[in-house]
């Protein structure tokens, strides 16, 4: 019986390893990820996708699937500038992201297979998570390998080399989610994607 624990528990805690994957829980904490929330929410969302979306410092053209010279929005605002600054100082990104997409999924909505636009963005991209978990899926671009991770809010998910550009990341659009043996019901998560955009 111990022994079945233990191996589960081992089993359980297994690291996702998809090389260039890093998750940083608690990246922020409560009361900034409340400020975020009440932040976001005075911004107009646009409308364009399935899901509510806003986008930052470069327009992202989802049926071009592309960023083009025309798409420049502006500098990105105060109140996500101290954000991107901080993934610069503490390493994570070796330029300021100046590219920025908010996500909202709903209970029931997700987000396609894709690797982010090679061409359009650069090496890293780092997803701060709000509001909600959810769990991520990953698939080998050539290989179909599976893998998971629950992203928890307040979250830092960051990918670079192989994560970033072999392997396709997903949020299945579902209610809930089961997570190592739990059934995970999803509430309304915001997602925070910052980029480079290679120009
Ligand atoms: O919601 C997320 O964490 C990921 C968002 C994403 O993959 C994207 O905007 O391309």
């Amino acid at each position: 019986m111990h022994q079945a624990l233990f191996q589960s528990s081992l089993f359980l805690d297994a690291p996702i390893s998809i090389s260039g994957l890093r998750y940083l829980p608690d990246f922020i904490d409560a009361d900034t990820e409340a400020a975020l929330l009440a932040t976001i929410d005075q911004q107009p969302w646009l409308n364009d996708l399935k899901r509510r979306v806003q986008h930052y410092g470069w327009r992202y053209d989802y049926k071009a699937r592309g960023i083009g010279h025309d798409l420049r929005i502006g500098a990105i605002p105060n109140w996500l500038a101290g954000l991107c600054e901080r993934l610069s100082a503490e390493g994570i990104f070796s330029h300021t992201p100046d590219q920025v997409i908010i996500n909202e999924y709903q209970p029931g909505q997700g987000i396609s297979p894709h690797v982010d636009c090679v061409p359009c963005f650069g090496d890293t991209i780092a997803s701060l998570s709000l509001g909600s978990d959810c769990v991520m899926d990953f698939t080998h671009a050539t290989t179909g390998e599976k893998q998971s991770r629950l992203l928890e809010p307040r979250s830092l998910l960051v990918l670079s080399g192989d994560a970033r550009y072999h392997w396709h990341h997903a949020i299945p659009a579902r209610k809930s989610d089961k997570w190592r043996g739990q059934t995970i019901p999803r509430a309304r998560r915001i997602s925070l994607t910052f980029r480079t955009v290679i120009t």
